[in-house]
């Protein structure tokens, strides 16, 4: 079936929701199609409020998010999620809404539940994860939920992303050793107990509340440590409370449009470096200018710095 484009995305302004999967699906996969799709887009996008969870698999985040989605969605907000979660089994390009576990929402025709496939390099993930948050806020989505498993380097990437980062952890002792080491702690700005059924989860809260009075406070905010048990959705109404309270301190700070600007600023700069690098490229054949360099790198007669310095010499930079 040919695409055709325009038609698609005046099917997505309409609300579309088969448009919508088929449109992260597209920049999801780098269809040639998408820097026209994100650019189109983007006059829409800067509204919907990104919010990441994060944490040890297991600790209940998929639970936590689908009762908080679902008290979003009692304010009549419009619920973007993501699930970035390579052990999830709906991981790999599940149909929007479709085989997701998430219980209480999935049905809701105002929650629109993405998984991403985490392959490619981890900052590519952070970078496609964060196009696809666009496509949902151009859609019109208030709040965008972003689940990842905080375990590594390319979570902290994409959590670095979100406006408000959640970060859920459970009782037993060594988890928040380990979340100090996976470096949760400095990307939080609420905490999370889950599980708190289960006992240790008053010492572990009050561990986790003293390790965090070390913390500077940051814009007149000092992340809480809430205690919660997803699957009675207990503590979920404070935990909403608490992310919107601090969405409300981003707002208000100005500290979200300036993120905005050096979003603005950073993309404007990707772009422009990748087309200087293009037309030098084009215009000096350094594809030819290489090769040689190659041949003779390989012959012993230069090495890959003097090539470079030989080539830069040749085309006059
Ligand atoms: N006992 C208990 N189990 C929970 C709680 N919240 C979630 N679970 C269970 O923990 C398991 C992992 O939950 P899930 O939400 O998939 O965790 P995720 O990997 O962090 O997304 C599931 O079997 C849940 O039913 C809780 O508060 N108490
Ligand atoms: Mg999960």
């Amino acid at each position: 079936m040919p695409l055709d484009v325009q038609t698609l995305l005046k099917r997505f302004r309409e609300g579309d929701r088969v448009a919508l999967s088929r449109v992260i699906s597209l920049v999801e996969n780098d269809h040639p199609s998408s820097p026209v799709i994100l650019d189109t887009l983007y006059p829409f996008t800067g509204k919907a409020l990104r919010v990441g969870v994060t944490g040890p698999p297991g600790a209940g985040k998929s639970t936590l998010v689908d009762h908080v989605a679902a008290r979003m969605r009692t304010d009549s907000q419009k619920v973007g999620i993501v699930a970035v979660d390579p052990t999830s089994p709906f991981s790999g390009g599940a149909l929007l809404g479709d085989r997701v576990r998430m219980s209480s929402v999935n049905l809701d025709d105002g929650v629109f539940i993405r998984s991403m496939a985490s392959r490619g390099s981890s900052g590519g993930l952070a970078w496609k994860t964060f196009e696809v948050c666009e496509v949902l806020d151009a859609f019109g989505v208030d709040r965008i939920i972003v689940e990842t498993v905080g375990v590594g380097q390319g979570e902290l990437e994409i959590a670095d992303e979100a406006h408000s980062t959640v970060v859920v952890l459970v009782p037993e002792s060594g988890d928040g050793v380990q979340a100090m080491k996976a470096g949760l702690m400095e990307i939080g700005d609420i905490f999370v107990i889950n599980k708190s059924d289960r006992e240790s989860a008053d010492t572990a809260r009050r561990m986790l509340d003293s390790a965090l009075e070390l913390k500077p406070v940051k814009n007149g905010w000092r992340p809480p440590v809430l205690s919660t048990v997803a699957l009675k959705g207990e503590g979920v109404e404070e935990l909403h409370r608490k992310i919107e309270e601090h969405l409300r301190l981003l707002v208000t700070s100005g500290s979200i449009q300036h993120r905005r600007m050096e979003g603005v600023r950073a993309k404007i700069v990707e772009i422009l470096r990748n087309r200087i690098i293009q037309s030098a490229w084009e215009r000096n054949k350094l594809g030819r200018l290489i090769d040689a360099e190659v041949v003779s790198v390989m012959a012993g007669g230069s090495t890959p710095y003097k090539s470079a310095a030989e080539i830069l010499r040749k085309t006059g930079q």
